[in-house]
């Protein structure tokens, strides 16, 4: 199918500033879908509120452009009603980590069959720039005209701290490797997290004199590398790319089935 088979463009123009990373990843997952050869009937994209969750409207699936912090929440309802249909998540840092953080966390751990995509621009982009529990110690935002003194999460390690049985991360720079992640993140039968470094030229970037949009990119070209590179050796502050962990575990709904199971024997 072509690109606009999945784009719903009664809602275009889209919402997005030039050089937003918002829309490389809407790119890179109509690629892996087109690519998996999914059914448009076949997914259900849950998303909260933000400049990210947009993309739940912006594509022709069945979609849920829900309540800000709670698409995880909503996902795993639609999930456990459905199990045999994809659940893709599109969520912002704030999103995913400050308002739904609780919801993050225990999805992990209960490795329901959902993948969540956090476009981590470290900023509240769609609301003006305040600052996201992703931003940072020492970076600028509109609520932190003095600098921010709040420490950040790691999206990574918290997944893999809270059971994730898939956690990844990728950046727009590299869109075919950001694809490919995707696919194997979607295809992973478990609670799957793909961490995206997206730029937010308008708010972050601006606030933190990042330069244009392209010097974004080429500091996510510049600054990241491969797992376990070489030159992560050499300079440790250098931030990993790739597919950190991937491991079977039971997941909930199959679980979940086996307990309905059990009750319908002693009816
Ligand atoms: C319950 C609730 N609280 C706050 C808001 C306001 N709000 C909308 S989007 C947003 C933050 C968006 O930031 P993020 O999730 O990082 O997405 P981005 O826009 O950066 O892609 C906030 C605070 C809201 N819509 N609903
Ligand atoms: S404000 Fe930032 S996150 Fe929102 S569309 Fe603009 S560049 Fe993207
Ligand atoms: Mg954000």
């Amino acid at each position: 199918m072509a690109m606009k088979d999945y784009i719903r463009e009664r809602f275009f123009p889209h919402i997005w500033c030039p050089g937003c990373g918002h829309g490389i990843v809407l790119n890179a997952l109509v690629r892996t879908v087109e690519k998996l050869g999914l059914k448009k009937n076949d997914i259900v994209m849950v998303s909260g509120i933000g400049c990210s969750s947009r993309i739940a409207g912006y594509l022709d699936f069945h979609t849920l452009h829900t309540i800000h912090g709670r698409a995880l929440a909503f996902a795993i309802g639609v999930k456990m009603c459905r199990p045999e249909l994809k659940l893709l998540v599109p969520m912002g840092d704030g999103d995913a980590l400050s308002i739904g953080g609780n919801h993050f966390i225990h999805a992990c751990r209960r490795n329901i069959d959902i993948t969540a995509i956090v476009m981590n621009n470290r900023v509240y982009g769609m609301t003006g720039g305040q600052y996201s529990p992703l931003s940072g110690y020492g970076t600028m935002a509109t609520t932190a005209p003095y600098t921010n003194i709040d420490n950040n999460f790691d999206v990574v390690e918290m997944a893999k701290a809270s059971g994730a049985t898939f956690v990844a991360r990728a950046t727009p720079y590299h869109a075919p490797q950001l694809a490919d992640i995707l696919a194997e993140a979607i295809q992973h039968r478990g609670f799957s997290v793909v961490e995206v470094m997206t730029p937010c030229p308008t708010y972050f970037g601006r606030k933190n004199k990042e330069g244009s949009v392209v010097d974004m990119m080429e500091k996510l070209k510049t600054r990241t590398t491969p797992i376990g590179s070489k030159a992560k050796q050499e300079d440790p502050s250098l931030v990993e790319r790739g597919i950190f962990v991937k491991q079977e575990r039971p997941e909930y709904c199959d679980e979940y089935q086996k307990i309905i199971d059990q009750a319908k024997k002693r009816i």
